[in-house]
C-alpha cells in the first residue's frame, strides 16, 4: 500500500469535464412538484395566508408550470385525490385540460386516508371493518385515477397508529395492512406501482402501524411485486443514517421514490438542504455510486413534499428545485473507480476526501451552462421574477385569499 500524496480535492474546476459530467447529470435528473406546496399551510397553532397562494387546481398547476418554465426540471405534478380531485374519477378529464393548458403531466396520484372523520383510529388499519373497507375502495378508486391519467405511481401515506399504550393491537393491525395492500396491490395495472411512505410518529404519537422502513419493506414484500418503498427525508429519527436506508433499499431493489424536504427537529417540511445539504448530497452519492457499480438506473421516482408556511410558495420551490440539482450534480462529480479503489484498501483519509472533493465543489457555473446550451434562463430564480406573475396572481387571488381557511386544499 503506497503512500497517498495525493487528496481529492482541486481535481475539478470549471472545466470541460465538468461541464461535461454534471449536464449528463442533469439530463437525467427530474424532480416532481407537490400541488399542496403552493397551497396555504401552516402549524397546528395557526396559518399564515399568503395572497398569491394556489386554492384551485387550476392555480397549482400554472404555479408549477412556472417552476418547470424556470428550471426545465420538473415535468410532472403530484396531486393529492381529495384536495384536488374532490370528484374522484370524474375530475379527470378537467385535469387532462390542465395538462394540455399548462404543458405538464399529472404525476404520483396521493389517496387522502387521514383527512375523513371516520379516520380517527386509522384507516387500512382501523379496527371498524367498515372504515378499512372505505378507505381500500377509495385507494383502489386512485389505482383507477392513476390509470385514466397514466400516472405510473400510487403513493398512499398512512397516518394510522395510536396515541396511548394498550389501546390498539398492534399485530392485529400489522394483518389489516397486509390484507389490505394485497387487494390494493391486485387492482394495479401492469406498469403501476405502489409506493409506500414510511413516518414514525405524527399525527400518532404512541405508534405509527408503518412507523419505519423495514416496516414498509416487509409490507411491500407481502403486497407483491409491483410495490416499493419511498423514503420521505423529513420521516426519521434524529440521528438516523438515512443513506444506509436507501442502500438497503438499493440492495433489494426495494427503493420506489423520494419525498424530499429538510428537517432540523421532526417532520418541518423545510426546503431541501437548507438545514443541512451534506445528508441530501450523501443520498444522492449512494444513488450514483450503485448506477455506477451496476452501470444501471435506479428506477427512483424524485418528488418533493414540502409545505411552505413562511416563505413564498413558488420562489420556495424553484429555490428547491436549483438546490437539488446542484447537490446531484456535486454527487456526479465523486470520482467513482478512485472511490472504489480507496474503499478496497481502507485509505480512510483519502476515501473520504475524495467524498468530500466533490461536495465542496462549486457547480453553480456549470448548472448555469447547462441551463445556457439547453434554452433554459441561466439564473430561475431572476427569470421568475422578471416574468411579473408573482404580481399579477397576488391582485388576482389575493381577496379569494384573504377568507381562505383550508390547509393543502
Ligand atoms: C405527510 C406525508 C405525506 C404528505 C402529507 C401531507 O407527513 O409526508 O407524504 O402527503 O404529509
Ligand atoms: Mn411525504
Ligand atoms: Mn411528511
Amino acid at each position: 500500500m503506497g503512500q497517498r500524496v495525493r487528496f481529492a480535492e482541486g481535481e475539478f474546476c470549471m472545466n470541460d469535464k465538468m461541464a461535461e459530467v454534471v449536464g449528463k447529470a442533469l439530463d437525467n435528473f427530474k424532480i416532481e412538484l407537490p400541488s399542496w406546496g403552493f397551497a396555504n399551510t401552516g402549524t397546528r397553532f395557526g396559518k399564515f395566508v399568503q395572497a398569491a397562494a394556489a386554492t384551485t387546481i387550476e392555480e397549482k398547476f400554472s404555479d408549477a408550470a412556472q417552476v418547470h418554465a424556470a428550471t426545465g426540471t420538473c415535468p410532472t405534478l403530484a396531486l393529492h385525490v381529495q384536495w384536488d380531485m374532490p370528484n374522484g374519477l370524474q375530475d379527470v378529464i378537467e385535469v387532462k385540460k390542465l395538462e394540455k393548458r399548462f404543458a405538464l403531466r399529472a404525476g404520483s396520484i396521493n389517496p387522502n386516508i387521514f383527512q375523513n372523520q371516520e379516520y380517527k383510529h386509522g384507516s387500512v388499519g382501523n379496527p371498524d371493518p367498515g372504515i378499512r373497507r372505505m378507505a381500500i375502495r377509495h385507494i383502489l378508486d386512485c389505482v383507477a385515477i392513476a390509470d385514466a391519467l397514466g400516472s405510473r405511481e400510487i403513493a398512499p401515506w398512512f397516518a394510522d397508529g395510536s396515541n396511548y399504550p394498550g389501546t390498539q393491537n398492534m399485530r392485529k393491525r400489522i394483518g389489516y395492512f397486509e390484507e389490505g395492500l394485497r387487494e390494493i396491490h391486485a387492482a394495479l395495472k401492469p406498469g403501476q406501482r405502489l409506493l409506500l411512505e414510511y413516518k414514525p410518529f405524527e399525527p400518532a404519537f404512541y405508534h405509527t402501524d408503518i412507523a419505519d422502513w423495514g416496516m414498509a419493506f416487509l409490507l411491500a414484500k407481502e403486497a407483491g411485486p409491483q410495490a416499493f418503498v419511498l423514503v420521505d427525508t423529513g420521516h426519521h429519527y434524529q440521528a438516523q443514517n438515512v443513506e444506509q436506508i436507501v442502500a438497503w433499499l438499493l440492495h433489494h431493489k426495494m427503493i420506489g421514490g423520494f419525498h424530499f424536504n429538510d428537517r432540523r427537529y421532526a417532520d418541518d417540511d423545510l426546503t431541501l438542504g437548507s438545514i443541512d445539504p451534506y445528508q441530501i448530497f450523501r443520498i444522492f452519492h449512494e444513488i450514483q455510486l450503485f448506477e455506477w457499480e451496476t452501470r444501471s438506473r435506479a428506477d427512483i421516482a424524485y418528488m418533493v413534499d414540502q409545505s411552505h408556511n413562511l416563505k413564498g410558495k413558488i420562489e420556495a420551490m424553484i429555490q428547491t428545485v436549483c438546490t437539488a440539482q446542484e447537490l446531484y450534480a456535486r454527487a456526479a462529480l465523486v470520482d467513482h473507480a478512485r472511490l472504489a479503489e480507496l474503499q478496497q484498501e481502507c485509505a480512510l483519509i483519502d476515501a473520504e476526501e475524495t467524498l468530500r472533493a466533490a461536495f465542496w465543489q462549486d457547480v453553480r457555473p456549470a448548472v448555469r451552462e447547462w441551463r445556457k446550451t439547453r434554452g433554459l434562463p441561466e439564473d430561475p430564480m431572476a427569470a421568475f421574477r422578471t416574468s411579473g406573475y408573482l404580481e399579477r396572481i397576488t391582485r388576482e387571488r389575493g381577496e379569494k385569499n384573504r377568507g381562505a381557511t383550508a390547509s393543502y386544499a
